[in-house]
């Protein structure tokens, strides 16, 4: 995360609680504010949180863009906790709200509070991150990327760097947030693509909860526990970057000794694949305000949208990294 971003990220960092009595964001236009009458359209998003550099650009894309649009949002950071969603989205459907949008932190566990939603007919757009429950009338459209493409591509990638290697390629893997979709996906698409060939080992697989810090205290322990590590699998950036620490401190070269290859694209990882120190990255693309705003308008006035809407997404190797760097906003 650059310095401006590191910033902003500690601003959104605020409890729940504070967030949920408070409408954070835009209100503009001249509505009456509250969802049922005319004006503005209110929006109620439950973010998952503030952990990476991800996250950071896909809240401010949200808010900048709820403004342009002229809508209403109401916005809460739940700090990685489901229970915090819940709760955020139970305040919404009690103030109202014209529509829910949410980045649901996990898969599984939402089908009670969506359906105290849908009696209450307020239509719910997931954004980010998809649920895994069968009944599809809990929600209008998913707004987000395919995750297993993208383990997919980064499984691609190492097994052309690696066409060649005679004997075992071991890897370790950062996994996301447990029980989240993108640490579902990305392990699952990554994991069918190396399974071509049995040269490729995971030897040691464990969750990073998508931050530095703990990305960083994971490889620390990946470090003492393997003998021998050629290959550092990131389900994000940060997590990648948080490594890179622990790897430099054990004496070794990033990039080098062990080879990296992570997902988002964030600014500091497009950096660090310009210095070297990373070897790919799978583009993730977090500035989905627009979309989302668009479909806020739609569902609110009662107009179909597919059922699900994917954004598009390219890779980076290190002479992409150099040519996109200068213009990267996050
Ligand atoms: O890759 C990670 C973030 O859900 C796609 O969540 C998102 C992921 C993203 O924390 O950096």
């Amino acid at each position: 995360m650059s310095m401006l971003n590191r910033k902003w990220a500690a601003g959104v960092v605020v409890g729940v609680g504070a967030l949920l009595l408070s409408a954070c964001g835009s209100s503009s236009g001249s509505g009456s504010g509250s969802g049922s009458g005319g004006g503005a359209i209110s929006l109620g998003f439950a973010q998952v949180g503030a952990e990476s550099g991800w996250r950071t650009a896909n809240t401010k894309s949200i808010q900048d863009s709820a403004k342009s649009a002229g809508i209403e949002l109401k916005f809460s950071d739940a700090q990685q906790k489901q229970e915090n969603q819940i709760k955020a989205i139970r305040s919404y459907i009690q103030q109202k709200v014209k529509v829910i949008a949410f980045s649901p932190v996990v898969e599984s566990g939402w089908d009670t509070v969506l359906k105290e939603a849908k009696t209450a007919n307020i239509p719910v757009v997931l954004t980010d991150r998809a649920i895994d429950s069968p009944d599809k009338t809990l929600y209008k459209t998913f707004l987000g990327s395919d995750f297993v493409k993208e383990g997919q591509k980064a499984g691609q990638w190492l097994t052309k760097e690696y066409a060649s290697a005679p004997g075992d390629v071991n890897i370790v893997e950062l996994q996301g947030t447990t029980g989240s979709a993108p640490a579902n996906d990305r392990k699952k698409g990554f994991g069918d693509v190396i399974a071509a060939d049995p040269k490729f080992k995971i030897v040691a697989s464990q969750t990073g909860d998508f931050t530095r810090a703990k990305g960083k205290e994971v490889m620390e322990a990946f470090l003492k526990s393997q003998s021998k590590i050629d290959v550092l699998y990131a389900h994000n950036d940060d997590m990648a970057l948080g490594a890179i620490e622990a790897i430099e401190g054990a004496g070794k070269v990033p990039g080098k000794d062990i080879k990296i290859v992570s997902v988002d694209g964030v600014h500091d990882a497009l950096q660090a694949l310009v210095d070297g120190k990373i070897n790919h990255v799978v583009e993730c693309n977090p500035l989905l305000g627009p979309q989302l705003m668009d479909l806020v308008k739609k569902v609110s006035a009662g107009q179909d949208v597919p059922a699900r809407i994917e954004t598009t997404e390219t890779e980076f190797d290190q002479a992409a990294a150099k040519t996109a760097l200068p213009q990267r906003q996050y």
